[in-house]
């Protein structure tokens, strides 16, 4: 069946769209045709979608849905009109039905699909999923039978279970489909995945709805093989996208010894995403040989009280402990704070830049305000607050919004819009810290449409972006 795969992530630096590169061996093993429309780099979308449609004369159609949003407070884009609007250009020009996908798409499907207009959706893990509904249409069979679909009855959305994908049964992973070298050029880095999921309590977080809460791995061996295909290619800095890459520590471990076996580690470097605990020396010399160039871990605050009501299963001292290790290891790293959870006051924000200051981490990312999704245990805390329309807590688009879809964010009652001016005195002017607002004096930490960044690794520049960011001048 001819299946046209589009990218409708524009968002620059450019960032490859790797679920499409991933379900493109799956469909090609299934014995599809495939074909991508890539919009990131498109001049006039609506001209591509024409002659993509008019020459490839699509059976379906499927669409990647990467963000919804850039949820950051002080930036609140919403990319839904646009993909919408693209939908709309597809439909001007092919009757197939149109599938959504995608990271940002899973977190809250039934509400994307609904303001897009899509036919259909696919939840969560597409490879099986997809490959199920295509046989499905192809077969006549009941839409019932496919996993992770959703799709329309009585003008209702449905959603089916979820199916987990043993991901040792996946084709290799040939990272084929898309043009990494050209997103590597314009990125600086590109992706892989050693497994998805995450089984951790965290109360504001998106992930375990988008990826499942129970954790599924890919053969070590074979996330080494990925990033020989991608080094091949001439693509040589890498950026995890696990959940957290340490979450399970021993799967990471292995991961990292698959890849010095396999002679990588002097010829790649990559980043992850960390959480703080467990993370020790034995891990970070692992890590390091197997060329890890940075981390950044998830810290969220350095007031135990925060973490403790966050969930977050890991305390101040921990932070300090793995800022030592770190640094004893030669390892860059980062720590993202998410700053306004509920019970944050100025002593607590206070604390939390003070910690940082005292355990020294290459850089510091400032987040404002917990951006709000269904499902997760704070948006049953905002509920129980009464109706989310007239909650003064909630900020950006407060009205109307009920399920989430559009940004919003809560801040802590004892600071509200305050805590921007309260988080920037009490930074003082520290370049190591990314404030939350752009500033001529600042590097942006808001990687949606970044132009400092897009020039920077115009110029050469490769790694995760805080890393460049950090280096371009902020010490
Ligand atoms: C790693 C990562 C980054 C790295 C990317 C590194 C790289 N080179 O790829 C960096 C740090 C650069 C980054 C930046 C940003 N990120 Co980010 N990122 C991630 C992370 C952890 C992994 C993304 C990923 O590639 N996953 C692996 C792929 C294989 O999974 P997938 O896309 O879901 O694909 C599978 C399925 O969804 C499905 N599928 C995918 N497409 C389709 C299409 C169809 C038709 C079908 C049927 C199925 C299907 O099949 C695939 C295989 O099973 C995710 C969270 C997560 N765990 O996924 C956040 C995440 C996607 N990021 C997010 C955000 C907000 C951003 C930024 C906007 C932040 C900012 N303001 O700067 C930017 C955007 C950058 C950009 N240009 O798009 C949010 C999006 C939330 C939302 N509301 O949409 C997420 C979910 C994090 C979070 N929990 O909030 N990110
Ligand atoms: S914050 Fe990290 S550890 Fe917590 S649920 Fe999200 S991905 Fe998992």
């Amino acid at each position: 069946m001819n299946v046209l795969l589009v990218n409708a992530n524009t968002m620059k630096p450019a960032i490859a769209p790797i679920g499409l590169d991933y379900l493109a061996d799956a469909l090609v093993a299934a014995g599809h045709d495939i074909q991508l429309l890539d919009l990131c780099f498109s001049d006039d979308p609506a001209a591509d979608v024409a002659a993509a449609c008019r020459s490839f004369a699509p059976r379906v159609v499927g669409v990647t849905v990467r963000n919804t949003d850039d949820c950051y407070f002080s930036g609140q884009a919403f990319f839904l009109p646009e993909i919408k609007q693209i939908l709309g250009l597809l439909r001007q020009h092919t009757d197939a039905p149109i599938v959504l996908g995608g990271v940002g798409f899973s977190i809250m499907p039934a509400a994307v699909m609904e303001f897009c207009g899509a036919d259909f959706g696919i939840a969560g893990e597409g490879e099986m999923a997809f490959v199920g509904f295509l046989d499905s249409l192809q077969r006549g069979l009941a839409w019932e039978t496919v996993p992770n679909l959703l799709f329309r009855e009585n003008g209702a959305i449905r959603q089916n279970p979820a199916k987990p994908v043993n991901l040792s049964q996946l084709p290799p992973r040939r990272r084929a489909f898309v043009d990494n070298r050209r997103y590597f050029a314009a990125g600086g880095q590109a992706g892989f995945e050693s497994k998805r999921g995450c089984a951790m309590p965290c109360v504001y977080c998106a992930e375990p709805i988008a990826k499942g809460r129970t954790t599924r791995l890919m053969p070590p061996a074979a996330v080494a093989a990925e990033l020989a295909a991608l080094l091949a290619q001439g693509v040589d800095c890498f950026h995890t996208c696990d959940s957290e890459f340490n979450l399970p520590a021993e799967h990471a471990r292995e991961v990292c010894r698959e890849i010095i076996r396999a002679g990588l580690g002097g010829k790649i470097r990559w980043y992850a995403y960390c959480a703080p605990k467990p993370f020790d020396a034995e891990m970070a010399a692992l890590f390091k040989r197997a060329g890890c160039a940075g981390i950044d871990f998830g810290a969220d605050s350095g007031n135990d009280a925060m973490l403790s009501r966050l969930k977050r299963p890991f305390r101040s001292d921990d932070l300090a402990d793995t800022a030592r290790i770190c640094r004893e290891h030669g390892i860059r790293f980062m720590y993202d704070l998410l700053l306004g959870g509920p019970g944050e006051t100025r002593e607590t924000l206070r604390e939390s830049i003070a910690l940082m200051r005292r355990v020294e981490p290459d850089c510091v990312g400032l987040s404002i305000g917990v951006r709000i999704y269904d499902g997760t245990t704070v948006a049953q805390w905002v509920r129980s607050e009464g109706d989310p329309e007239g909650n003064p807590h909630l900020h950006g688009a407060s009205r109307g919004n009920g399920k989430f879809l559009k940004p919003v964010f809560y801040i802590a009652p004892a600071l509200g819009r305050d805590i921007v001016a309260v988080t920037r005195e009490l930074v003082a002017g520290d370049p190591r810290f990314f404030l939350p607002e752009v500033s001529a004096d600042n590097a942006n930490y808001n990687y949606n449409d970044n132009t400092a960044l897009v020039q920077a690794i115009a110029a050469g520049a490769r790694g995760a972006y805080w890393d460049i960011l950090s280096r371009m001048g902020q010490r």
